[in-house]
Protein backbone atom coordinates (compact mmCIF):
# COMPACT_ATOMS: atom_id res chain seq x y z
CA UNK A 1 0.00 0.00 0.00
CA UNK A 2 1.17 3.18 -0.93
CA UNK A 3 2.34 5.90 1.77
CA UNK A 4 1.66 9.17 1.56
CA UNK A 5 2.39 12.26 3.37
CA UNK A 6 -0.75 13.84 3.42
CA UNK A 7 -1.71 14.54 6.61
CA UNK A 8 0.68 16.08 8.72
CA UNK A 9 1.28 13.22 11.27
CA UNK A 10 4.02 11.94 13.26
CA UNK A 11 6.55 9.36 11.64
CA UNK A 12 6.02 6.61 13.83
CA UNK A 13 1.93 5.92 13.71
CA UNK A 14 1.75 7.65 10.12
CA UNK A 15 1.82 4.27 8.32
CA UNK A 16 -0.55 2.61 10.15
CA UNK A 17 -2.93 5.75 10.23
CA UNK A 18 -2.26 5.97 6.24
CA UNK A 19 -3.72 2.38 6.05
CA UNK A 20 -6.65 2.48 8.31
CA UNK A 21 -7.58 5.90 6.36
CA UNK A 22 -7.14 4.41 3.14
CA UNK A 23 -9.47 1.17 4.31
CA UNK A 24 -11.64 3.75 5.46
CA UNK A 25 -11.70 5.74 2.14
CA UNK A 26 -11.96 2.42 0.21
CA UNK A 27 -15.38 1.56 2.91
CA UNK A 28 -16.53 5.06 2.65
CA UNK A 29 -16.87 4.70 -1.86
CA UNK A 30 -18.25 0.68 -1.45
CA UNK A 31 -21.01 2.08 1.33
CA UNK A 32 -22.38 5.05 -1.59
CA UNK A 33 -21.79 1.94 -4.40
CA UNK A 34 -23.72 -0.11 -2.21
CA UNK A 35 -26.77 2.83 -1.77
CA UNK A 36 -26.38 3.78 1.26
CA UNK A 37 -27.04 7.30 0.94
CA UNK A 38 -24.16 10.72 1.62
CA UNK A 39 -26.61 11.75 4.40
CA UNK A 40 -27.03 8.40 5.95
CA UNK A 41 -23.09 8.46 5.66
CA UNK A 42 -22.87 11.70 7.13
CA UNK A 43 -24.89 10.42 9.86
CA UNK A 44 -22.38 7.65 10.66
CA UNK A 45 -19.75 9.26 10.63
CA UNK A 46 -20.91 12.28 12.41
CA UNK A 47 -20.81 15.03 9.83
CA UNK A 48 -18.14 17.60 11.17
CA UNK A 49 -15.59 14.73 10.28
CA UNK A 50 -16.37 15.29 6.91
CA UNK A 51 -12.37 15.39 6.45
CA UNK A 52 -12.27 11.99 7.23
CA UNK A 53 -15.48 10.38 6.41
CA UNK A 54 -15.84 11.79 2.62
CA UNK A 55 -13.76 10.97 -0.19
CA UNK A 56 -11.92 13.88 -1.16
CA UNK A 57 -8.08 12.59 -1.50
CA UNK A 58 -7.17 16.62 -2.15
CA UNK A 59 -8.09 17.80 1.25
CA UNK A 60 -5.01 17.61 3.76
CA UNK A 61 -5.27 18.90 6.72
CA UNK A 62 -3.21 18.64 9.68
CA UNK A 63 -4.86 16.75 12.36
CA UNK A 64 -3.64 15.46 15.66
CA UNK A 65 -3.21 11.76 15.11
CA UNK A 66 -4.63 10.53 17.89
CA UNK A 67 -8.12 12.17 17.04
CA UNK A 68 -7.92 10.89 13.54
CA UNK A 69 -7.82 7.39 14.70
CA UNK A 70 -10.26 7.99 17.10
CA UNK A 71 -12.56 9.32 14.70
CA UNK A 72 -11.68 6.70 11.92
CA UNK A 73 -12.18 3.92 14.83
CA UNK A 74 -15.38 5.06 15.81
CA UNK A 75 -16.61 5.87 12.18
CA UNK A 76 -15.08 2.49 10.52
CA UNK A 77 -16.63 0.20 13.96
CA UNK A 78 -20.14 1.95 13.24
CA UNK A 79 -19.88 1.24 9.63
CA UNK A 80 -18.86 -2.03 10.23
CA UNK A 81 -21.87 -2.85 12.37
CA UNK A 82 -24.13 -1.69 9.87
CA UNK A 83 -22.60 -3.57 7.44
CA UNK A 84 -22.44 -6.22 9.47
CA UNK A 85 -26.45 -5.87 9.97
CA UNK A 86 -27.00 -5.55 5.91
CA UNK A 87 -25.17 -8.58 5.48
CA UNK A 88 -26.59 -10.96 7.53
CA UNK A 89 -29.80 -10.09 6.59
CA UNK A 90 -28.55 -10.63 2.61
CA UNK A 91 -26.74 -13.86 4.46
CA UNK A 92 -30.08 -15.14 5.95
CA UNK A 93 -32.15 -14.62 2.95
CA UNK A 94 -29.82 -16.37 0.66
CA UNK A 95 -29.29 -18.89 3.23
CA UNK A 96 -28.22 -22.35 1.60
CA UNK A 97 -27.04 -20.78 -1.51
CA UNK A 98 -23.00 -19.49 -2.51
CA UNK A 99 -23.13 -15.55 -1.92
CA UNK A 100 -20.37 -14.21 -4.54
CA UNK A 101 -19.64 -10.80 -3.75
CA UNK A 102 -17.40 -9.67 -6.87
CA UNK A 103 -18.09 -5.62 -6.16
CA UNK A 104 -18.48 -6.10 -2.35
CA UNK A 105 -15.26 -6.46 -1.49
CA UNK A 106 -15.12 -4.44 1.45
CA UNK A 107 -18.61 -6.12 3.10
CA UNK A 108 -16.55 -9.44 3.29
CA UNK A 109 -13.46 -7.25 4.50
CA UNK A 110 -16.20 -5.88 6.82
CA UNK A 111 -17.23 -9.36 8.44
CA UNK A 112 -14.74 -11.80 7.16
CA UNK A 113 -12.93 -13.41 10.53
CA UNK A 114 -9.24 -12.98 10.55
CA UNK A 115 -7.10 -15.75 8.23
CA UNK A 116 -4.57 -17.75 9.56
CA UNK A 117 -1.98 -17.09 6.93
CA UNK A 118 -0.91 -20.15 7.61
CA UNK A 119 -3.52 -21.50 4.68
CA UNK A 120 -1.55 -19.75 2.22
CA UNK A 121 2.34 -19.19 3.97
CA UNK A 122 4.79 -21.17 1.37
CA UNK A 123 2.59 -22.05 -1.26
CA UNK A 124 3.65 -21.26 -4.36
CA UNK A 125 1.90 -23.23 -6.59
CA UNK A 126 -1.39 -25.65 -7.57
CA UNK A 127 -0.76 -29.11 -5.78
CA UNK A 128 -0.65 -31.55 -8.57
CA UNK A 129 -1.58 -35.19 -8.49
CA UNK A 130 -1.48 -37.46 -11.45
CA UNK A 131 -3.37 -40.41 -9.50
CA UNK A 132 -4.21 -40.35 -6.21
CA UNK A 133 -6.48 -43.28 -4.35
CA UNK A 134 -8.67 -41.99 -1.18
CA UNK A 135 -6.50 -43.35 1.60
CA UNK A 136 -3.10 -41.24 -0.07
CA UNK A 137 -5.68 -38.33 -0.23
CA UNK A 138 -6.68 -38.40 3.43
CA UNK A 139 -4.32 -36.04 4.70
CA UNK A 140 -4.83 -33.46 2.01
CA UNK A 141 -8.38 -33.39 1.98
CA UNK A 142 -9.25 -30.86 4.50
CA UNK A 143 -6.26 -28.44 3.81
CA UNK A 144 -6.61 -24.75 2.35
CA UNK A 145 -4.48 -25.59 -0.26
CA UNK A 146 -5.15 -25.25 -3.98
CA UNK A 147 -4.84 -28.69 -5.50
CA UNK A 148 -5.18 -30.60 -9.23
CA UNK A 149 -6.19 -34.18 -9.44
CA UNK A 150 -5.04 -34.67 -13.46
CA UNK A 151 -7.75 -36.32 -15.22
CA UNK A 152 -9.66 -37.46 -12.68
CA UNK A 153 -12.68 -36.94 -14.15
CA UNK A 154 -11.84 -38.30 -17.75
CA UNK A 155 -14.15 -41.80 -17.44
CA UNK A 156 -17.43 -39.76 -16.50
CA UNK A 157 -20.05 -39.68 -19.12
CA UNK A 158 -20.34 -35.84 -18.62
CA UNK A 159 -17.36 -35.68 -20.32
CA UNK A 160 -19.49 -36.53 -23.09
CA UNK A 161 -22.78 -35.99 -22.67
CA UNK A 162 -23.01 -32.52 -21.05
CA UNK A 163 -23.24 -29.36 -23.14
CA UNK A 164 -25.26 -26.30 -23.83
CA UNK A 165 -27.85 -28.16 -25.86
CA UNK A 166 -27.97 -31.17 -22.87
CA UNK A 167 -28.98 -28.47 -20.22
CA UNK A 168 -30.80 -26.39 -21.93
CA UNK A 169 -33.22 -29.44 -23.03
CA UNK A 170 -33.27 -30.46 -19.45
CA UNK A 171 -34.47 -27.30 -17.94
CA UNK A 172 -37.08 -26.80 -20.73
CA UNK A 173 -38.51 -30.38 -19.83
CA UNK A 174 -38.53 -30.74 -16.15
CA UNK A 175 -41.29 -29.44 -14.74
CA UNK A 176 -40.21 -26.46 -12.23
CA UNK A 177 -36.78 -26.23 -13.26
CA UNK A 178 -36.28 -22.86 -14.43
CA UNK A 179 -38.84 -21.83 -11.47
CA UNK A 180 -36.15 -23.64 -8.90
CA UNK A 181 -33.60 -21.33 -10.24
CA UNK A 182 -35.70 -18.15 -9.27
CA UNK A 183 -36.93 -19.67 -5.86
CA UNK A 184 -34.06 -21.68 -4.35
CA UNK A 185 -30.99 -22.06 -6.50
CA UNK A 186 -29.14 -19.10 -7.69
CA UNK A 187 -27.65 -17.73 -11.03
CA UNK A 188 -24.73 -15.90 -11.50
CA UNK A 189 -24.54 -13.65 -14.61
CA UNK A 190 -21.48 -12.12 -13.84
CA UNK A 191 -20.88 -9.49 -17.12
CA UNK A 192 -23.62 -10.36 -19.41
CA UNK A 193 -26.78 -9.00 -19.37
CA UNK A 194 -28.76 -11.75 -19.18
CA UNK A 195 -31.23 -11.90 -16.37
CA UNK A 196 -32.50 -15.86 -15.75
CA UNK A 197 -31.23 -19.10 -16.76
CA UNK A 198 -34.35 -18.99 -19.82
CA UNK A 199 -32.83 -15.78 -21.21
CA UNK A 200 -29.07 -17.68 -21.41
CA UNK A 201 -30.87 -20.79 -23.36
CA UNK A 202 -32.76 -18.15 -25.48
CA UNK A 203 -29.98 -16.51 -26.88
CA UNK A 204 -29.21 -17.69 -30.47
CA UNK A 205 -26.70 -20.45 -31.50
CA UNK A 206 -24.21 -18.02 -33.15
CA UNK A 207 -23.99 -16.60 -30.57
CA UNK A 208 -23.92 -19.79 -28.45
CA UNK A 209 -21.08 -20.67 -30.43
CA UNK A 210 -19.32 -17.27 -29.84
CA UNK A 211 -19.28 -16.66 -33.73
CA UNK A 212 -17.47 -13.62 -35.09
CA UNK A 213 -19.11 -10.44 -34.19
CA UNK A 214 -21.10 -12.40 -31.13
CA UNK A 215 -20.41 -10.97 -27.58
CA UNK A 216 -18.64 -13.32 -25.17
CA UNK A 217 -21.02 -14.97 -22.04
CA UNK A 218 -20.33 -16.75 -19.53
CA UNK A 219 -22.62 -17.38 -16.49
CA UNK A 220 -23.24 -19.95 -13.34
CA UNK A 221 -25.76 -21.65 -11.45
CA UNK A 222 -26.85 -23.83 -8.95
CA UNK A 223 -28.88 -26.85 -9.66
CA UNK A 224 -30.95 -27.54 -6.22
CA UNK A 225 -34.20 -28.87 -8.04
CA UNK A 226 -34.23 -32.84 -7.40
CA UNK A 227 -35.20 -33.84 -10.58
CA UNK A 228 -32.68 -32.14 -12.47
CA UNK A 229 -29.99 -33.11 -9.42
CA UNK A 230 -30.96 -37.05 -9.95
CA UNK A 231 -30.68 -36.75 -14.16
CA UNK A 232 -27.24 -35.06 -14.22
CA UNK A 233 -25.88 -36.89 -11.01
CA UNK A 234 -26.24 -39.94 -13.58
CA UNK A 235 -23.54 -38.52 -15.69
CA UNK A 236 -21.02 -38.17 -13.13
CA UNK A 237 -20.37 -39.09 -9.41
CA UNK A 238 -18.53 -37.85 -6.03
CA UNK A 239 -14.84 -37.47 -6.65
CA UNK A 240 -13.31 -40.86 -5.82
CA UNK A 241 -10.55 -39.71 -3.91
CA UNK A 242 -12.98 -37.67 -1.51
CA UNK A 243 -12.84 -39.29 1.88
CA UNK A 244 -15.82 -41.79 2.47
CA UNK A 245 -17.16 -40.03 5.29
CA UNK A 246 -16.97 -36.48 3.94
CA UNK A 247 -20.40 -34.35 3.89
CA UNK A 248 -21.75 -33.04 0.33
CA UNK A 249 -24.15 -30.53 -1.08
CA UNK A 250 -27.72 -31.14 -2.50
CA UNK A 251 -26.82 -28.78 -4.82
CA UNK A 252 -24.16 -28.98 -7.74
CA UNK A 253 -23.03 -25.92 -9.85
CA UNK A 254 -22.65 -25.12 -13.43
CA UNK A 255 -20.17 -22.73 -14.69
CA UNK A 256 -19.91 -22.63 -18.91
CA UNK A 257 -19.22 -19.85 -21.13
CA UNK A 258 -16.01 -17.76 -23.04
CA UNK A 259 -12.89 -15.99 -22.55
CA UNK A 260 -13.11 -13.74 -18.97
CA UNK A 261 -14.88 -16.44 -16.58
CA UNK A 262 -15.86 -15.42 -12.60
CA UNK A 263 -14.40 -12.21 -12.16
CA UNK A 264 -12.29 -12.14 -9.12
CA UNK A 265 -14.34 -12.37 -5.84
CA UNK A 266 -14.49 -14.77 -2.66
CA UNK A 267 -17.12 -17.17 -1.63
CA UNK A 268 -19.75 -16.96 1.55
CA UNK A 269 -19.84 -20.75 1.75
CA UNK A 270 -19.67 -22.87 4.76
CA UNK A 271 -17.20 -25.68 3.06
CA UNK A 272 -14.75 -26.56 0.50
CA UNK A 273 -15.46 -27.17 -2.93
CA UNK A 274 -14.24 -29.33 -6.00
CA UNK A 275 -14.72 -28.57 -9.65
CA UNK A 276 -14.45 -30.94 -12.54
CA UNK A 277 -13.33 -29.25 -15.86
CA UNK A 278 -15.69 -31.29 -18.40
CA UNK A 279 -14.95 -28.68 -21.36
CA UNK A 280 -12.26 -26.30 -22.67
CA UNK A 281 -9.11 -25.17 -20.37
CA UNK A 282 -9.11 -22.63 -17.45
CA UNK A 283 -6.95 -20.62 -16.26
CA UNK A 284 -7.36 -19.86 -12.45
CA UNK A 285 -5.52 -16.71 -10.66
CA UNK A 286 -6.08 -17.12 -6.67
CA UNK A 287 -4.93 -14.21 -4.51
CA UNK A 288 -4.42 -14.35 -0.99
CA UNK A 289 -6.71 -12.64 1.61
CA UNK A 290 -5.20 -8.90 2.10
CA UNK A 291 -4.13 -9.14 5.59
CA UNK A 292 -1.66 -12.17 4.34
CA UNK A 293 -0.08 -9.72 1.69
CA UNK A 294 2.94 -9.42 3.60
CA UNK A 295 3.83 -13.35 3.69
CA UNK A 296 1.84 -15.19 0.96
CA UNK A 297 1.92 -14.27 -2.77
CA UNK A 298 -0.87 -14.88 -5.56
CA UNK A 299 -0.19 -17.96 -8.08
CA UNK A 300 -2.24 -19.35 -11.40
CA UNK A 301 -2.61 -22.74 -13.09
CA UNK A 302 -4.71 -24.03 -15.76
CA UNK A 303 -6.93 -26.69 -15.68
CA UNK A 304 -7.51 -29.04 -18.62
CA UNK A 305 -10.60 -31.22 -19.73
CA UNK A 306 -10.94 -34.38 -17.26
CA UNK A 307 -8.84 -32.05 -14.55
CA UNK A 308 -10.54 -31.58 -11.02
CA UNK A 309 -10.00 -28.47 -8.94
CA UNK A 310 -9.61 -28.01 -5.52
CA UNK A 311 -9.89 -24.44 -3.77
CA UNK A 312 -10.77 -23.30 -0.40
CA UNK A 313 -12.64 -20.33 -2.59
CA UNK A 314 -13.92 -18.85 1.18
CA UNK A 315 -10.37 -17.85 1.78
CA UNK A 316 -8.30 -17.78 -1.48
CA UNK A 317 -10.14 -14.97 -3.84
CA UNK A 318 -10.02 -16.35 -7.77
CA UNK A 319 -11.03 -15.83 -10.90
CA UNK A 320 -11.04 -17.86 -13.92
CA UNK A 321 -10.22 -17.39 -17.90
CA UNK A 322 -11.01 -19.36 -20.49
CA UNK A 323 -8.49 -20.08 -23.42
CA UNK A 324 -9.54 -17.83 -26.20
CA UNK A 325 -11.97 -19.35 -28.84
CA UNK A 326 -12.78 -22.80 -26.22
CA UNK A 327 -16.52 -22.66 -24.42
CA UNK A 328 -15.75 -24.40 -20.99
CA UNK A 329 -18.21 -25.94 -19.17
CA UNK A 330 -17.92 -27.24 -15.52
CA UNK A 331 -19.82 -29.20 -12.83
CA UNK A 332 -18.80 -28.51 -9.03
CA UNK A 333 -19.97 -28.54 -5.66
CA UNK A 334 -19.12 -28.70 -1.73
CA UNK A 335 -18.26 -31.42 0.37
CA UNK A 336 -16.98 -31.09 4.04
O1 LIG B 1 -15.51 -21.79 -12.59
C1 LIG B 1 -15.45 -20.59 -12.50
O2 LIG B 1 -15.27 -19.85 -13.46
C2 LIG B 1 -15.60 -19.94 -11.16
C3 LIG B 1 -15.97 -20.89 -10.11
C4 LIG B 1 -16.07 -20.28 -8.78
O3 LIG B 1 -15.98 -19.11 -8.60
C5 LIG B 1 -16.25 -21.16 -7.65
O4 LIG B 1 -16.41 -22.38 -7.82
O5 LIG B 1 -16.25 -20.66 -6.53
FE1 LIG C 1 -16.14 -18.61 -6.48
Amino acid sequence: MAERNNNGLCKGNQKNIQILYEKFVILNKDLLNFGVSIEELKEICFSRKKTVCTVQGSEKHARPAGWIVAVTLVGAVLVSILLKIIFDSVIRSTLGTRCLLPNNYFIWEATRPETDCGMCKDVRSVLTFENITRDEFRNYAYSSRPMLVKGAALHWPAMQTFTYHFLKEMYETVEGAYESIEEECQILTFKTEFRSLEDVFAMPESRVLLKEGEKPWYVGWSNCHPEILAIMREHYSIPHFLPEDAEHAHMDYIFIGYQQGAVMHIDYISRLMWQAQLRGHKTWRLVPPPDCDHICTGLSFRVEPGDIVLVDTRQWYHDTHIDAGEMSLTISSEYG
